[in-house]
Order: structure tokens, then C-alpha cells, then sequence
């Protein structure tokens, strides 16, 4: 930062003191992620309130040629929004920006600012009787932009998709300071290149998302939540898709659990009891949603699990019968990171493969890391609707962490190449970041990556958007 002082008076002069943070116990939350693999270090982190603030941050910035890192609720796996160690970035949080524009309840849209937590945005929806269905662990502390930016996934994307499906349009600066507007809430706009999903996935590489035009649903009005043993992933797909036949695609969520994540909440998580007697290899949580016929569709459901019980899907089901209780279930599934963390350190992959090939996946995938860590415990649970799985290994009872995780090059090799084999993704939903950019030019394919850098190249000539991300 060689104009540093005239920048930072500049900078000041644009957020004002309350978005001016520079003081060491100020900067310090944003310099770890959220996984701690990561520790940068910066100068500044700037707290603009509006997207004319962001657009002149970007325009000094750009001129300085200082690199920009955005950051939304910093709940990322891979990094991405953690400024480098040399101190020469800075900071941009959009923590302030978090207003809901407009909702429209008869268009099913809501315009709403990056800095929005998550919950809040579902909130907003629920408050005119909409849905906002993004939803995943972290909704009470991810910002909408980081959500947008790593194209979040979550637990509802079987029914609704990613983040890049519920967005209609978006607001960005782009690197130089422009504003690109493309709010508009429409679902038809056939007018050239959609320049709005070049900014979702790129984790602020090309520019910082301020507002987006979000898709609104219709709530369901009764839901069923299951909790389903089975004895072999294999069953579960098969039980997927007679449910989603049996509803006309009303399944929300279909969570693959394994017996040792089970066991490993019901160890170290509070509030947590076991709803079916006896053990299972498998389980299965799901949802279903519908609008009509309420009062019928848990008799319904009932019925279809008892018939795929009688033919040997699935092995046992309990059905939710209060609010409570459906936390409970829902709990089981989304504190099994933080189970995992219990028992010591672990080495993560978030790849994805069609859901028909993921049961042999994961025999497959099994084999290879027990012949690399025969100790290793495998904890692979996931979003099987999508063909999603976190195929996470903690390391062996009484080992250490250090000499587990010297594994890692070896099984990260081994998990990639066979997903490369099956032609499935590396990052399914957490994102390249830093921690998977060398595996991108590894698996991706070179046309694609040629493609990427040129985008790069023609949005942010100077390199200073999220500089060190994804490329
Ligand atoms: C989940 O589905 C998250 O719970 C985190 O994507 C996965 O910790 C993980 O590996
Ligand atoms: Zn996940």
C-alpha cells in the first residue's frame, strides 16, 4: 500500500468512523475463518452502510491497486473470505447493508441486501406469509451475500435448488466502482448474456454483491418430518424416489445419516435421544411439504413408509409429532459438524456424483481411504437428494491430530480422483477458496478454466477483487 496514507484518509472520509474499523481487537474476528485452517492479516476492514460507499471504496481501491476481500457472516469452509498474510488487503464487510428493500408478495420476490443474515431474509418472507427456502446450519449468522457469492446449498435444494435458482437479478459493484444494476424482479428477461450468474459462485473475485433479487415460494401448510433407518444407502435412494413419485415432488429435504454421526450427536450434543429403537447402519431425515390436503398427508406418508417397511426399503421410521420434536430430528442432522469436532481433527471432502451412483461411491470411496488410514473413522453423511455427500474422516481413536492430517495430500487425492472417475464435482457446495484452488486447476476442466480467466481478466483488469480466490 504505497498511497497508503492518502487511501485510508480517503476510505475514512467515504464509511465515515462507525464503518472505519482499524483498531487491532476491531480487525482481529476477520482474520481467522471459520475453520481455522487460515490466519491472515490486515490493516483495515471497512463497514460501508450503502452501495454508493462500496462503489467509492472500489473505485480508491481499484485506483490503488489494493486488493479487496469480501466478507459476509465469515461461516465459509474453504476460506475464502480470509484476507491474505502479508497485510495488504483490505477488508469489506457488508455487515450494515442489511435492508429488505421491497417484498412483493404477489410476485413472490423480496429485494434485499447482501449484509442480511440469513434468518432474517426467511423471516421477512414469513412475515407476508412467503417462503424463503434457503436453509442451511449456519442461517443465524451467513450474510445473503456470502450466500450468494459461494452459491449456497443447504438442506432444501432437492425441492429448490441452490442459491443461483432463487435469485432473479442482483445489484454489484464491479471492481472499478460501477454499479451494475440488475434488480429486477422478473422471472422473463431474455436480453443477452446473464451476467447475474457470472457473480454467483465467484466469491467476490469479480465483484461485490450489494442487493439481490430474491425468489419467494408459497409456504407449505403442512409438513412431515421423518426419521428413517435403513440398511444401506443403496435403500435410501430407492425409498427417494418412490417419496418424491408418492408426492409429486414434494420432498424438501433427504439427509443420508450414518450410525457413527447418529452416535457421535447423541454423545456430545445436548437434548438429543435416539427416535427409533434399536441401532441401523443408515438413516434417512426427510421432509415432506404440501398445500393441500393437510390434515391427510401424515396418514398418507404414514402409509407409503409402513409399505416400504413391509418390503424390506427401509428398517424402521418415526414420524414427528410436535414442533419439538421436529427440532429434535432436525437437530440430530445439522450438529453432526460440530460432533465430528468432539473427537478430534478431520479431513473433509464436498463432492457430489448423481444420486443413482452414489451408494457405489461410496463403497468405492471407503475402500481407498481404509487402505490409506485403516483407522481412520469414516463419517460421510450428506445431502443424498442431491448427490451431495461430506465424505469427512476423523482421525483414529487416540491419535493424534498432526500425524492424521500429514494423510491428508493422500486421501484428498484418492476422494478426487475418484470423483474425477465418476465425472462428479470436487466442491459441491462449500466453494473453491483458498483451500481447493490448486485442486480446480487439477480437476476442472481446461476450457473452463481458460474461460474463467478471461472473465476474470475483463471484469478486474488490476487483479483486486478477492485477490488469491478461486484462480
Ligand atoms: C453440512 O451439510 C455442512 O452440515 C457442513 O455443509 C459439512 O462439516 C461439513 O463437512
Ligand atoms: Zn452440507
Amino acid at each position: 500500500m504505497s498511497t497508503e496514507t492518502g487511501l485510508m484518509a480517503e476510505l475514512r472520509r467515504v464509511v465515515g468512523p462507525r464503518g472505519f474499523l482499524d483498531q487491532a481487537t476491531d480487525l482481529e474476528p476477520y482474520l481467522v475463518d471459520h475453520r481455522k485452517l487460515y490466519r491472515g492479516a490486515t490493516s483495515l476492514v471497512l463497514r460501508p452502510d450503502s452501495t454508493e460507499q462500496v462503489s467509492a471504496i472500489m473505485r480508491l481501491c481499484n485506483e490503488a491497486r489494493v486488493g479487496v476481500v469480501p466478507v459476509g457472516g465469515n461461516t465459509g469452509y474453504c476460506g475464502g473470505a480470509t484476507p491474505s498474510e502479508d497485510g495488504s488487503q483490505i477488508v469489506l464487510s457488508l455487515a450494515r447493508m442489511r435492508r429488505i428493500r421491497s417484498i412483493d408478495p404477489l410476485n413472490y420476490t423480496m429485494i434485499a441486501e447482501a449484509g442480511c443474515v440469513l434468518a432474517e431474509v426467511q423471516a421477512a418472507a414469513a412475515a407476508v406469509d412467503r417462503l424463503f427456502p434457503m436453509s442451511l446450519g449456519s442461517e443465524g449468522s451467513c450474510q445473503l451475500g456470502g450466500n450468494l457469492s459461494t452459491n449456497a446449498g443447504g438442506t432444501a435444494v432437492l425441492r429448490y435448488g441452490m442459491m443461483r435458482d432463487l435469485i432473479l437479478g442482483l445489484e454489484v459493484v464491479l471492481p472499478d466502482g460501477r454499479i451494475l444494476d440488475g434488480l429486477k424482479p422478473l422471472r422473463k428477461d431474455n436480453t443477452g448474456y446473464d451476467l447475474r450468474d457470472l457473480f454467483i459462485g465467484a466469491e467476490g473475485t469479480l465483484g461485490v454483491i450489494t442487493a439481490a433479487a430474491c425468489k419467494l415460494f408459497s409456504r407449505p401448510a403442512a409438513t412431515v418430518t421423518a426419521f428413517v433407518g435403513v440398511t444401506d444407502p443403496q435403500r435410501a435412494v430407492a425409498l427417494l424416489s418412490r417419496l418424491r413419485t408418492f408426492t409429486g415432488d414434494a420432498v424438501s429435504t433427504f439427509e443420508l445419516i450414518p450410525r457413527i454421526a447418529l452416535e457421535l450427536v447423541l454423545q456430545h450434543i445436548g437434548d438429543t435421544t435416539d427416535p427409533l429403537d434399536g441401532a441401523h447402519d443408515w438413516y434417512v431425515l426427510l421432509e415432506i411439504g404440501m398445500g393441500r390436503h393437510d390434515e391427510q398427508l401424515r396418514g398418507a406418508i404414514e402409509v407409503e413408509l409402513a409399505a416400504a417397511m413391509e418390503e424390506g426399503q427401509i428398517s424402521d421410521a418415526a414420524l414427528a409429532t410436535s414442533e419439538t420434536q421436529r427440532e429434535m430430528f432436525w437437530r440430530l442432522r445439522e450438529t453432526i459438524p460440530e460432533a465430528q469436532r468432539h473427537i478430534g481433527a478431520s479431513i473433509k471432502h464436498d463432492v457430489s456424483v448423481t444420486t443413482s451412483e452414489l451408494p457405489q461411491f461410496i463403497i468405492e470411496a471407503c475402500r481407498l481411504v481404509q487402505a490409506i488410514s485403516p483407522q481412520g473413522r469414516i463419517v460421510c453423511y450428506g445431502h443424498l437428494g442431491d448427490g451431495n455427500l461430506h465424505f469427512n474422516i476423523s482421525r483414529p481413536a487416540g491419535a493424534d491430530d498432526e500425524s492424521f492430517l500429514r494423510l491428508a495430500p493422500n486421501i484428498n487425492r484418492a476422494v478426487h480422483d475418484l470423483i474425477a472417475r465418476y465425472g462428479g464435482s470436487i466442491s459441491a457446495e462449500h466453494g473453491i477458496g483458498r483451500l481447493k484452488r490448486e485442486e480446480l486447476v487439477r480437476y476442472k476442466h481446461p476450457v473452463a478454466l481458460e474461460v474463467m480467466r478471461a472473465i476474470k481478466q475483463a471484469l478486474d483488469p488490476n487483479g483486486i477483487m478477492n485477490p488469491g480466490k478461486v484462480l
